[in-house]
């Protein structure tokens, strides 16, 4: 009986197997254990001491035997056990970086080669930093709630009005107001504008802003630094071209154009830090001149890749990520 019993226990590979080895043989209905039982109550009064106690003692083990497989089914190594490591596994899908976060990694690593830092700035921005210190007065159109995503919350300190920036321009004044000249810094991120939405333009998009402040910066600096870039990435044959235009806080200010593969394409705005924006900062224009450059992003990854449409970008689709 013991044998047969500690034989069934092991054999039971799950909880619900020892609980029909249990009512096998412990059962208090038709057990094995009550015919066990009854050879007990058979034996002479001499014997009945002896026969009890190996009865007990069969009894004991089996149950003890019982409880020691009940645990080792429920633990995590028996879950393990079930597990054959020998069987081949569902291979791993390997994700990778978005097209556009190539693109910044790319531009952060050249511009780092032409020894400009990597800032960042907030996407919530306040209006000091996204219009006034940029030279951008209260009555400018390029402050109508209708051109900005105004948040219909206020900033917690101020009480004043809050917005998704416009453009990485608002990290010139961040990085001026808490460092002194020399400056030469990239930032590289978000920008938000309720544009209407086609094929090249969207309400989010990625722009890169360089600035460059010290003794003597010139206009020839910023086109040294713009050619040299868009050589490095764009290749040897690119060429920049500046066309004379308008922005409240550069002065003169440029349009930037480069040749590609045969076809001028307008990259971004560009010119001579404003005095008036110098001035916001606390510096002296007297004494430090600077150029500034804001770039989309989009437009050379498309460039790059063939990407006729900017919504590819946002879609999620992953017949077009898996492409790069
Ligand atoms: C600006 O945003 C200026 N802050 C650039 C600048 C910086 C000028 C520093 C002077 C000094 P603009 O609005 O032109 O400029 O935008 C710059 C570039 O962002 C555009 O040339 C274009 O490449 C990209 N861009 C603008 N709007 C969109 C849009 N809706 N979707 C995708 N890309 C856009």
């Amino acid at each position: 009986y013991r044998n047969e019993a500690l034989a069934a226990i092991a054999a039971a590979t799950d909880e619900q197997q020892l609980e029909e080895v249990r009512i096998q043989f412990l059962g208090k209905k038709k057990g094995r254990l009550k015919d066990l039982q009854s050879l007990v109550g058979k034996a002479t009064p001499e014997e009945r001491p002896v026969v009890g106690q190996k009865f007990n003692e069969a009894k004991e083990n089996v149950s003890s035997a019982l409880d020691t497989r009940k645990s080792e089914l429920s633990s995590p190594k028996a879950a393990l056990n079930a597990i054959d490591v020998t069987l081949p596994g569902e291979p791993c899908k390997l994700g990778h970086t978005h097209p556009l976060t190539q693109t910044i990694e790319e531009f952060k690593e050249i511009m780092g080669r032409l020894g400009f830092a990597v800032m960042e700035g907030p996407e919530i921005e306040d209006e000091r930093h996204n219009f006034e210190a940029l030279n951008i007065p209260l009555e400018h159109p390029a402050r109508d709630p209708l051109d900005n995503f105004y948040l219909s919350v206020a900033e917690a300190a101020t009480g004043g009005p809050i917005l998704l920036r416009s453009q990485t321009s608002t990290v010139q004044i961040r990085v001026m107001e808490k460092t002194k000249p020399p400056i030469r810094i990239v930032s590289l991120g978000r920008v938000y504008r309720p544009d209407t939405i086609d094929p090249t333009h969207h309400c989010m998009f990625h722009q890169m802003e360089g600035l460059m402040i010290g003794e003597d910066v010139n206009m020839a600096h910023l086109k040294t630094t713009l050619r040299m870039f868009a050589k490095a990435y764009l290749g040897e044959g690119t060429e920049v071209r500046f066309r004379t235009s308008f922005f409240p806080f550069t002065e003169p200010s440029v349009e930037v154009d480069m040749l590609w593969d045969g076809n001028w394409m307008e990259i971004g705005g560009a010119g001579m830090v404003d005095p008036n924006v110098l001035t916001s900062v606390g510096y002296d224009p007297e004494e430090v001149s600077g150029f500034a450059f804001g770039l989309g992003i989009e437009r050379f990854c498309m460039k790059r890749h063939n990407v006729t449409d900017i919504r590819r970008f946002t879609e999620n689709d992953l017949r077009f990520l898996q492409q790069f």
